[in-house]
C-alpha cells in the first residue's frame, strides 16, 4: 500500500497495538562518516539546489512555486498562499541550517519545479528532549505529480538533517500516512461572514439571513481585559518562562529557550502576533496568546482574489480565563481585517471553540515523527505543539 513508507523508520499500520515495542528511536543513529555523501539521484531532466532564502530572487521563485502549487482544500477551491516574508520566517529560526531549504530545478531552463524544506528543533515527547528537524513545504509541480518525486525528496532531507546528526523529524500532514501520533481537527470562527459564503468558504446556516449572520459572528470593537497588550522585546525572558511553563504538561511540546521565542512569537507584522494580559499593579505577565497570519489563494472568484486567514498559535492562561483572552484575539484579528480566525483543537482549545462560535471545518491535520516511536497514539488536547 506505501511503497515509499513501509521503507522508512515511521511507526507502521500492522504495529498498532503492539504493547510489545519500546518507545523512543526506531532505529539507533550511525557515525556520520556512513551517511551517504552524495545527494541521491534524481530523474535526468532535473538537479538539485539549495536554495539561499535571503535572497530576493530564489525567495521569490520558492514563493511562485508554492503560491501555484501547494495545499488546497479537498474541493480546490482555496490555496495556502504563504508570503515572502512567512517563509523567510519560518525558515531561517536559531540555528538554522541552509542546507535543509532544498529545491529542484529543471537542468535545461532553470526553472524551480519541487521543494522541501527542515528547520531544527527541540521536541520533547514526554519526558525526552530530542533534537529533530521539523520538515514542512514539501511541494511539487502540479505538472510533476505521481512521479515518484516526493520520496527522492523525502530522503535528501534525511540524508541532509542526518549530516548535522540528527535523526528525528516531526511534520504534519493533511494525508494519513503511517502513523498518526495525533490527528487534529481544523475550526473555524468566521469574522467576516459575508465575504466567507460570497467565496464558498462558509454557507448560510439553516434559517439563517445574511443580516442575522453577521449579527451572529459581530464581535465588540476593541478589547476587554485589563492590561492587555502587543508583547514587546523586552518581554521575552516573562513569556519564555509562562510558555515553558504551559507546555511541560503536554505529551509532545516544544522547548523553546528565550532565542526560539524571540524568533517565533516577537510580533512580526503580516507573519505573527502576539499579546500579553500584564497586571496593571504588579506589570506581572499573567496570559499569552498568539496567531499568525496564513492567507489563501481564492482559486476562480470574478470578486475576491485573497482569504485573509489568522491562525491560532499559542496560548497560554493563568488568570484570565482562556475564553475570554481567546475573544480578545478575536477582537484584534478583526481589527486587522482577517476574515476568518482558525484553530486546531490542540492544547486546551476545545475549551473555547464552540462558546466562542468556532465551527469544525472539513480539514484534518494529522501529526508525525520520523524515526521516534509512540506507544499509543495521543489525543490532541495532549499535543502542545503547532507547526507552520
Ligand atoms: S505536508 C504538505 C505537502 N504538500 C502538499 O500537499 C502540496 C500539494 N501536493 C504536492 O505537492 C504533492 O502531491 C506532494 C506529493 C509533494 C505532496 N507527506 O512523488 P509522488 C507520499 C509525506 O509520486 P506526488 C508537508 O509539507 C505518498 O504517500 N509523504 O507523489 C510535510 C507516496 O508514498 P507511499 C507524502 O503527489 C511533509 C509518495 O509520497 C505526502 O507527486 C513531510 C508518492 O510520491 C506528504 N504530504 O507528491 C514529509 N504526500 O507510496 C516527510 C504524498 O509510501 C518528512 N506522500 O504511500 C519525513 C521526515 C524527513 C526528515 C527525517 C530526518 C531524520
Ligand atoms: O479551510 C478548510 N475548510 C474550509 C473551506 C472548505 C471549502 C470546501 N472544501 C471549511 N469551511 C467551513 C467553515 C465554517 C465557518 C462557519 C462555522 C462552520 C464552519 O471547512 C480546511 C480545514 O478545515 N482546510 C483545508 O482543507 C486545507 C488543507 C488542510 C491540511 C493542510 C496540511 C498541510 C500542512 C503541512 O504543513
Amino acid at each position: 500500500r506505501h511503497k515509499f513508507w513501509e521503507t522508512q523508520p515511521v511507526g507502521q499500520f500492522k504495529d498498532i497495538g503492539d504493547t510489545s515495542l519500546p518507545e523512543g528511536p526506531i532505529e539507533p543513529p550511525t557515525p556520520i562518516s556512513e551517511v551517504k555523501q552524495e545527494p541521491y539521484n534524481l530523474p535526468n531532466l532535473y538537479e538539485w539546489v539549495t536554495c539561499d532564502i535571503d535572497s530576493e530572487e530564489m525567495c521569490a521563485e520558492v514563493y511562485n512555486l508554492l503560491t501555484n502549487n501547494y495545499v488546497e482544500d479537498d474541493e480546490n477551491m482555496f490555496r495556502f498562499n504563504y508570503s515572502k516574508e512567512f517563509l523567510r520566517w519560518a525558515l531561517r529560526p536559531p540555528g538554522y541550517f541552509k542546507s535543509w531549504h532544498i529545491g529542484v530545478r529543471v537542468k535545461s531552463s532553470k526553472k524551480l519545479v519541487a521543494f522541501i524544506t527542515g528547520v531544527p528543533a527541540r521536541i520533547r515527547v514526554r519526558d525526552n528532549v530530542v533534537t529533530m528537524a521539523e520538515v514542512n513545504f514539501l511541494c511539487v509541480h502540479k505538472k510533476l505529480r505521481s512521479k515518484r518525486l516526493a520520496p527522492v525528496m523525502i530522503k535528501e532531507v534525511t540524508r541532509r538533517v542526518h549530516l548535522e546528526n540528527i535523526w528525528q523529524a516531526a511534520y504534519t500532514a493533511g494525508v494519513v500516512l503511517p502513523t498518526p501520533v495525533s490527528t487534529c481537527q481544523y475550526w473555524h470562527r468566521s469574522l467576516n461572514p459575508k465575504k466567507l459564503i460570497d467565496v464558498g468558504f462558509s454557507r448560510l446556516g439553516a434559517r439563517m439571513t445574511m443580516s442575522r449572520t453577521i449579527k451572529l459572528y459581530k464581535l465588540p470593537e476593541s478589547t476587554v481585559t485589563p492590561g492587555f497588550r502587543k508583547m514587546e522585546p523586552h518581554d521575552v525572558p516573562a513569556v519564555t518562562r509562562l510558555l515553558r511553563e504551559y507546555l511541560s504538561q503536554f505529551a509532545i511540546a516544544p522547548d523553546f529557550d528565550e532565542n526560539d521565542v524571540e524568533h517565533w512569537l516577537l510580533p512580526k507584522e503580516n507573519v505573527v502576533d502576539s499579546f500579553l494580559v500584564a497586571s496593571p499593579e504588579t506589570h506581572e505577565i499573567t496570559d499569552f496568546c498568539s496567531f499568525y497570519t496564513l492567507p489563501s489563494s481564492i482559486l476562480g472568484n470574478p470578486n475576491y482574489s485573497t482569504l485573509k486567514a489568522a491562525y491560532s498559535y499559542y496560548n497560554v492562561s493563568t488568570k484570565t480565563p482562556l475564553l475570554q483572552l481567546m475573544n480578545d484575539a478575536l477582537i484584534v484579528a478583526k481589527q486587522k481585517d482577517f476574515d476568518v480566525f482558525n484553530a486546531l483543537d490542540v492544547m486546551q482549545n476545545e475549551s473555547f471553540l464552540k462558546e466562542l462560535k468556532f465551527g469544525p471545518g472539513d480539514g484534518k491535520l494529522h501529526y508525525y515523527l520520523y524515526n521516534y516511536r509512540i506507544r499509543q497514539a495521543v489525543l490532541a488536547s495532549e499535543l502542545g505543539l503547532v507547526l507552520l
